[in-house]
């Protein structure tokens, strides 16, 4: 594969390749990035388009959400749901699993979706994402319901993230290592510029946010504590600290260059297991990073085998090179 191949013609490859990657999930990833263009477009606007700021209207997680966060939204669905290839759609932004409208050809898969990750950051020009994960629908009905969805990360078809960042990128895996692709803006295509994305094992980087630091279990304090220590301390190297507080723009810097993120369990709120998603953040994006060689845990499970209890389920994220993300592994474990 070389520099200068544009999605499409990557999945055509790959499927011939690997014989995954049906036509009809070509045409279906084909039509996600579609949608990531035009969020692309959206987001890059900014206040020029009068879409900056929050609305009076709050999500199922009682946040509030901002204009883009509605529009990103209706952007993923509007173009997805006239693909043929969905049966249904869920996301971050809607309550309950979406109908595809009556008319409207119907497929056998099933989209979930962050519309406008790391959304908080929108008003100040920091990155932010799309995260979105592929499943097969199994029912007969011709609408599937919530249950329908709950399907562990293992059994997705694809997954993926778009960043918005100083240039706008599409990450994808369909289960055969991860690929970047970059917007070129002059013939509005994503173009394969780096092929076989890998995490290096060992790192020196590490991203969490501290504020919530009274809030960690030991073994959590115990990692970050012995990262702070630096070169005296029982790692006997210097760490560095990242928190972009955009989970998208963290995993990709982690794809790039090493490093691990964690969003952990803590007792900030008890009745939350942690503050990201399963479904539309922690599933897609573990698939990505152990499809590039690096790990995903909440500390006690791999991310991937844990069965869904609700669409909008939250979990514990600790995830990027594995060497790191084991050694938080055996802290939890030693624990
Ligand atoms: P969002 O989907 O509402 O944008 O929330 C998810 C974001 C992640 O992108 C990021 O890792 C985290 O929430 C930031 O949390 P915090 O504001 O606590 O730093
Ligand atoms: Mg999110």
């Amino acid at each position: 594969m070389h520099t200068g191949t544009n999605l499409i013609q990557f999945l055509a490859d790959e499927h011939r390749r690997t014989a995954s990657v049906c036509p009809d999930v070509q045409a279906l990833l084909g039509q996600i990035a579609v949608s990531c263009k035009e969020i692309s477009n959206a987001v890059n606007q900014g206040a020029l388009s009068g879409v900056m700021g929050s609305l009076e209207s709050e999500n199922i997680q009682g946040e509030t959400q901002k204009k883009l966060d509605v529009i990103t939204n209706e952007i993923f669905l509007r173009i997805n749901e006239r693909s043929g290839q969905l049966a249904g759609m869920a996301s971050e932004e809607m309550d309950d699993a979406y109908t595809i409208p009556d008319g409207y050809v119907r497929g056998k898969y099933l989209l979930v979706f962050d519309p406008l990750d790391g959304s908080s950051n929108v008003d100040v020009n920091i990155s932010v994402g799309t995260i979105f994960s592929v499943l097969r629908y199994e029912g007969k009905a011709s609408n599937p319901v919530a249950a329908d969805f709950l399907q562990p990360g293992t059994r997705q078809v694809a997954a993926g993230y778009a960043l918005y960042g100083s240039s706008t990128m599409l990450v994808l895996t369909t289960g055969h290592g991860v690929n970047g692709f970059s917007l070129d803006r002059n013939v509005g295509e994503f173009v394969l510029t780096h092929a076989g994305m890998t995490i290096p094992a060992e790192t020196k980087e590490f991203a969490i946010n501290a504020s919530n630091q009274r809030f960690w279990e030991a073994p959590v304090q115990r990692y970050v504590s012995e990262c702070v220590a630096g070169k005296t301390g029982p790692r006997g190297r210097d760490f560095n600290m990242r928190w972009v507080a955009s989970m998208v723009a963290e995993v990709h810097r982690i794809l790039i260059r090493g490093g691990i993120f964690m969003y952990p369990k803590d007792t900030k709120d008890p009745a939350k297991a942690g503050k990201l998603r399963l479904m539309y953040e922690a599933n897609p994006m573990s698939l990505i990073v152990e499809q590039a060689g690096g790990l995903s845990s909440t500390g006690r499970q791999r991310i991937l085998d844990i069965q869904p209890e609700g669409l909008h389920q939250r979990v514990p994220v600790i995830l990027g090179s594995r060497q790191e993300v084991e050694r938080v592994i055996g802290y939890h474990a030693e624990a």
